[in-house]
């Protein structure tokens, strides 16, 4: 996908507004530190825009990006980091949980798993909620860069045997090289275009 543009919009904290749902959206969700914010920069061209860091846990509101005026990308708030204050931690379901259920553009999730890790208890059962609520998930591995490629292909058994579906299922990524970016924006374009009209 050829980015045109590509903006900060808005955090939204609990209880703030969400931006007008006038254009379809896709969220990403994943473990504190997995990448979520590196690989929004990597799809969108811009190595600064969703703000990433080396503490985990920094993410703690869901924030909306605009890309080519067109679809919102929303950078979710990671689960399963210990350090991060009860209070905060405790935050994340119903924030998050209010979002997928009542954001009427969200067309669909993509699950971001770490590669080196493979699915937690914690993807499995944000991917079973996500089941539950008929919302369109794609998951996706990243930092494959650490990994070789036998290894990454053990991994995506592994992993696609623990979720039920195919290996084929299960879009690989890095934002490091780059790699898989092409067919993640497939499948997020795929998201919007097919899935629930608005
Ligand atoms: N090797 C490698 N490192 C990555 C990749 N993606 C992210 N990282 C590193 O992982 C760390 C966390 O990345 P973020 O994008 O901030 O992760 P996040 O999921 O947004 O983190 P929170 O917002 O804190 O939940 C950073 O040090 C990144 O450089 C990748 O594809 N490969
Ligand atoms: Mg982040």
């Amino acid at each position: 996908m050829k980015i045109t543009s590509a903006e900060f919009l808005k955090s939204v904290y609990p209880q703030d507004e969400y931006p007008p749902d006038r254009y379809p959206e896709v969220a990403f969700a994943g473990r504190s530190n997995v990448g979520k914010s590196s690989l929004i920069n990597t799809l969108v061209n811009r190595k600064g825009l969703a703000r990433t860091s080396s503490s985990p846990g920094k993410t703690q509101s869901i924030n909306f990006y605009l890309v080519n005026r067109s679809v919102f990308l929303v950078d979710l708030p990671g689960y399963g980091y210990a350090k991060v204050p009860q209070q905060v931690r405790k935050r994340w379901s119903p924030l998050v949980e209010d979002y997928c259920r009542t954001r009427k553009n969200l067309r669909g999730v993509v699950v971001i798993i770490d590669a080196r890790i493979g699915p937690t208890p914690l993807d499995l059962s944000l991917i079973q909620w996500l089941r539950d609520l008929s919302m369109p998930a794609l998951i996706t591995m990243t930092k494959i860069d650490k990994l070789s490629k036998n290894k990454m292909a053990q991994v995506l058994r592994q992993a696609a045997e623990l979720l039920s579906i195919d290996p084929e299922q299960i879009s690989p990524f890095s934002a490091h090289t780059g790699e898989g970016k092409k067919e993640l924006w497939q499948e997020i374009l795929h998201f919007i275009n097919v899935s629930k009209p608005l």
